[in-house]
């Protein structure tokens, strides 16, 4: 292999197998997947709380290979082929499903512009604060970086949890809002086991809520078993793993 990463296991397992074997009939939709990766589960979610018909294809983006590079050129998961046409991006792709899918119910984001427009709000909330704090912590390499990141990840998930109305987001509906913190909700536990994290050290909110989330069928049936994650899991936590996101965030940028 190119690099480690590349020996990642290759196709999801557990509930996500079963979920990968329901959707293998030629669609409209080709989902190129990571079955590891949380930015993809997102788009995963959207796809499976709207019943919208879709092909899964496993890809494994750490090789570069140039038909991939032809849909992507960041070789991204996820990827999203529509009527032979390529997307990428997660956040770009849950809302491209809105847009492409009207008539699919529910809808992930509320009708009220007032109401998707705070919506978008705290997304970038996720995307700026709590992602980047989530992975500064996972890869932290000493004790005041890792108090750093905690402490960060903590404020980022109180902020967020005290604009949910509950028991979701928006109130009763799921929305995008969700969809984009799920995956890291349901790693949690990574971050728990390695790097002293304590969900209930961000407050009885946000633990109520990630609780919710991560129990979600949605979310449960797009998860891998949990040991073949942590085989990934483990390259960040010494910080050897190579991804973009790693290498970003090791020399103090934003992940991609
Ligand atoms: N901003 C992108 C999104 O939201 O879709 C991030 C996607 C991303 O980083 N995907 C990772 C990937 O494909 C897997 S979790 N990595 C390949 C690489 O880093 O070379």
């Amino acid at each position: 292999a190119r690099l480690p990463d590349e020996n990642i296991h290759p196709v999801a397992t557990g509930r996500a197998a079963e979920t990968v074997a329901q959707h293998q009939d030629p669609q409209d939709l080709v989902f190129w997947s990571g079955w590891f990766c949380p930015f993809n589960q997102r788009v995963w979610i959207a796809l499976e709380e709207r019943g919208i018909p879709y092909q899964y294809k496993e890809v494994n983006p750490y090789k570069k290979e140039p038909q991939f590079l032809m849909l992507n050129p960041k070789g991204l998961v996820p990827t999203v082929e529509y009527q032979d046409k390529a997307l990428y991006e997660s956040i770009v792709l849950c809302e491209f499903l809105e847009d492409a899918y009207p008539t699919y119910k529910p809808s992930l984001l509320p009708s009220d512009p007032y109401e998707r427009a705070r919506v978008r709000i705290w997304i970038d909330h996720v995307t700026k604060n709590m992602l980047q704090a989530w992975q500064r912590l996972l890869m932290a390499q000493d004790k005041a970086k890792a108090d750093a990141a905690r402490s960060d990840l903590y404020d980022a998930q109180r902020k967020f949890a005290a604009q949910v109305k509950g028991p979701y987001f928006v109130g009763e509906a799921l929305s995008l809002a969700d969809v984009m913190v799920a995956p890291w909700v349901a790693r949690e536990y990574v971050l728990e086991q390695h790097r002293g994290y304590d969900r209930a050290a961000a407050g009885g909110e946000w633990k109520a809520y990630a609780e919710r989330l991560s129990g979600r069928e949605s979310v449960v049936k797009t998860t891998s078993e949990a040991d073949k994650l942590q085989v990934i899991y483990d390259r960040y936590l010494v910080d050897e793993a190579q991804s973009e996101a790693a290498r970003a965030i090791r020399s103090g940028h934003m992940m991609p």
